[in-house]
């Protein structure tokens, strides 16, 4: 006896770990009955009813079903869906029966068909004895975006051929259906060369990218970035018929026009609905095969957009022929999805936007992955827009948990939940280390501050015990509970780096993060440093503290050499991760712990107490150095060294305070900056109180200062302009001697 599933039990299964024997099928279809008892099929099946040129579907039956065409067989019928349910009757629907009799799928087109194949292959099980099974099911499955999948239209390094040709594979499994072509780098798309033809091996290389597209039912669209140079001429209008047509040879069914973040000429509604509506005639209408235009408006985000009645947007919605898509980013650049949103310009463009959707692209935040859960997207608003795709990140590979999460989004809309589907992402994407991918995504979510203002949330469980522990421990306690669940959190960070590369079997993957890795392992061990050495400074452990400080700051420098090492973009160069909680949270404590025991010492050598070296202290205030730790014996005090650019900002200033038993004898110091004298002064004090001025001779930033009178007791670089100041900490340095 078999009992069959509701549902919403089906939903509760889906979310099951691997392990388990529970069916997954992902997205999750739209109406499910499935059994939870399975059968081994009687006979190989025989596949009846496809249309000769769907060898690709052939193939997967073939890759997961025993399939014969001669002897004793099961049916495989493929029929075409009958007319009537208005939701089934779009690309892609299909219903799919399941029983030990056979298989029966109904299909409204060959995608269908295809994604009828899909689910199937998410149902059959290979057990250990080499038998195939599967649960009796009845599904009915449909999307409710028309257009799913994403926009490579991102600046920096375009995807590579091998990236592109994976992830087409990797939206066939999760009935994504588009993939638009728009890499703001590529100059056969955008200015220069946009009227020239490929060079054949581009050419080549999108031959195959249609061919592989074609294979799995993803619409290759390729755009065209036009608008930095064009003339609107009858010129320029037929260089774009010209190049579509050799697209089209390439085997592109699927076109579309950007007229995005540019400026000039080329941002006149009229002119570009005109030239929109001449390419649909004489190009889109000629051909029989290509799918609906799409165009990107200049105006395509309600910040920009001219909110004046009879301005850009409602132009477009007037002139634009009504079978030409308008794509729409939000009510900002980088936004969340809302209803609201989408009803206020779909009113303009007068039809359902296209949604182009900024996210997980990091071109605007180069130092952060976005690994997060895709939410700030509505699930209540499939009827107010035509399409959703997703602008990933350069990285391919790292950018598929997000669109994994925009396939099961833009599928089934009611059903997405952002958490369940970004865990069973991080499963999907990574099954050989699924936790260790899970920790490291978990805490390189947020994008840091960025001019698009546009904030996620990152290491959410965690961030409640940090609160705890921080609270007690500025009050001098030690929260032991909250202490236990954060150490095991680092701990876990640490051995995450390891785990992915030694597991994961997705190369491309790891080395798409490596520098995010190799930063994530030293954040870890940091982390176990700074509780270790928080611990001991409550139970006044001093010197085992003491000991826990230099292995942390040890291993802040590794991660500020990684930092200053890897991904030097010029743009925001470097690496980052736990940015939002926890290497803040690190830093504090580092912060706090140095200037204590700085303070310590130096009561203990005045007390003298200590005996040994002569404690001096930086005398600074600067947001950017102010945590620069110092280096020092009984003959210099320096501040160590950085790799990265360093600043004062206006009125700022960097300095020493030698320890009473020592005196100033010199300031060494190299800046590497060509006019340090125009905006640097640098002063003395015998109280703090009163500065007077010293004027050294630099080359390029470097030069020394002597100093001659025992009753300095304090030395400082100011900036004495107006502005930001910047400069490389390259020797910042006071020569002293015993008084
Ligand atoms: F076309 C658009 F919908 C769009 O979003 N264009 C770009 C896109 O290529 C880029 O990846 C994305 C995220 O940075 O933002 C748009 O580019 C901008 C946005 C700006 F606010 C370029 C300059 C800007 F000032």
């Amino acid at each position: 006896m078999f009992t069959f599933l509701k549902r919403s039990v089906v939903a509760l299964l889906f979310f099951i770990p691997q392990t388990s024997s529970a069916q997954v099928v992902v997205p999750q279809p739209q109406e499910a009955t499935i059994s939870e008892q399975r059968f081994v099929p009687a006979h190989a099946y025989k596949v009846s009813g496809l249309d000769a040129g769907e060898q690709a579907t052939y193939a997967l039956f073939q890759s997961v079903l025993p399939v014969a065409s001669k002897g004793k067989t099961l049916p495989l019928k493929i029929k075409k869906l009958k007319k009537g349910d208005a939701k089934l009757q779009r690309s892609g629907a299909y219903k799919l029966d399941i029983s030990p009799k056979g298989i029966g799928i109904e299909a409204y087109d060959n995608r269908s068909v295809f994604y009828a194949a899909q689910t199937l292959s998410q149902l059959v099980q290979k057990e250990r004895n080499g038998n195939i099974t599967l649960p009796e099911a009845s599904i009915t499955d449909y999307p409710d975006v028309a257009y799913r999948g994403t926009v490579e239209g991102f600046y920096g390094d375009p995807w590579s051929h091998q990236d592109r040709l994976e992830q087409l594979r990797f939206y066939g499994k999760l009935k994504l259906n588009t993939y638009i072509y728009g890499p703001k780098d590529d100059p056969y798309h955008s200015s220069p060369h946009w009227r020239d033809p490929y060079p054949a091996m581009e050419a080549q290389q999108i031959r195959q990218l249609t061919q592989e597209a074609k294979n799995n039912k993803v619409d290759f669209v390729w755009a065209i970035h036009p608008g930095k140079d064009i003339q609107w001429s009858q010129a320029d209008s037929s260089a774009i018929i010209t190049k579509f047509n050799q697209m089209y040879d390439l085997g592109v069914r699927a076109f579309a026009v950007f007229f995005d973040d540019i400026t000039g000429v080329g941002t006149d509604a009229k002119m570009q609905a005109n030239l929109l509506n001449y390419i649909q005639r004489q190009f889109i209408n000629q051909k029989r095969d290509v799918a609906p235009l799409i165009m990107c408006p200049t105006e395509y985000n309600k910040g920009w957009a001219n909110k004046e009645p009879g301005t850009y947007l409602d132009i477009l919605g007037e002139q634009l022929d009504p079978a030409i898509h308008v794509m729409w980013t939000g009510n900002t650049v980088v936004h969340d999805i809302t209803k609201e949103g989408l009803e206020w310009v779909n009113k303009r463009i007068q039809r359902p936007a296209y949604v182009w959707w900024n996210f997980p692209v990091s071109d605007y935040v180069r130092n952060h992955l976005l690994m997060g859960p895709s939410y700030g997207i509505d699930t209540k608003a499939a009827q107010d827009m035509s399409g959703f795709v997703s602008n990933p990140m350069d990285k391919a590979e790292a950018s598929k948990p997000a669109i994994f999460s925009v396939a099961l989004y833009s599928w089934n809309m009611q059903a997405y939940d952002p958490q369940l589907a970004w865990e069973a992402a991080n499963r999907y994407v990574m099954p050989e280390a699924p936790e260790a991918f899970r920790i490291f995504n978990a805490h390189n979510s947020d994008p840091g501050p960025n001019g698009h203002h546009y904030r996620r949330d990152e290491s959410v469980e965690i961030k409640p015990y940090i609160h705890t522990f921080l609270e007690a421990y500025n009050n001098g306690k030690y929260k032991s509970e909250a202490a236990a669940r954060i150490n095991e959190e680092f701990a876990g960070i640490a051995k995450a780096p390891a785990e992915i590369r030694s597991k994961s079997r997705n190369k491309r993957l790891v080395e798409q993060i490596s520098p995010w890795l190799l930063h994530f392992e030293f954040l870890g061990k940091a982390g176990s440093h700074v509780m270790a050495m928080a611990e001991n400074r409550v139970k006044a452990s001093h010197a085992a503290a003491w000991a826990d400080y230099l292995q942390l700051e040890a291993t802040l420098d590794s991660m500020a050499t990684v930092n200053a090492t890897f991904n030097q973009n010029p743009y925001q160069p470097g690496v980052r991760t736990g940015s939002l909680v926890l290497t803040p949270f690190i830093e504090d404590i580092f912060k706090q712990t140095g200037n204590y025991f700085l303070g310590l010492a130096e009561r203990q050598s005045q007390a003298g107490i200590a005996g040994g070296t002569a404690i001096s202290t930086a005398y600074g205030k600067s947001q950017k150095l102010g945590s620069q730790p110092l280096l020092q014996n009984n003959k210099d005090i320096a501040y160590s060294p950085m790799l990265e650019v360093a600043f004062l900002d206006s009125g700022e200033y960097i300095g020493f305070k030698p320890s009473e038993a020592l005196q100033a004898t010199a300031l060494h110091f190299n800046l590497s900056n060509n006019n340090l004298l125009t905006w640097g002064a640098f002063e003395t004090s015998k109280d703090g109180q009163v500065w007077t001025k010293a004027d050294p001779t630099t080359e390029h930033g470097k030069g020394s200062i002597v100093f001659n009178d025992p009753a300095i007791k304090y030395v400082r670089l100011r900036n004495s302009s107006d502005k930001r100041q910047n400069f490389y900490l390259k020797e910042f340095r006071l020569e002293v001697k015993p008084v």
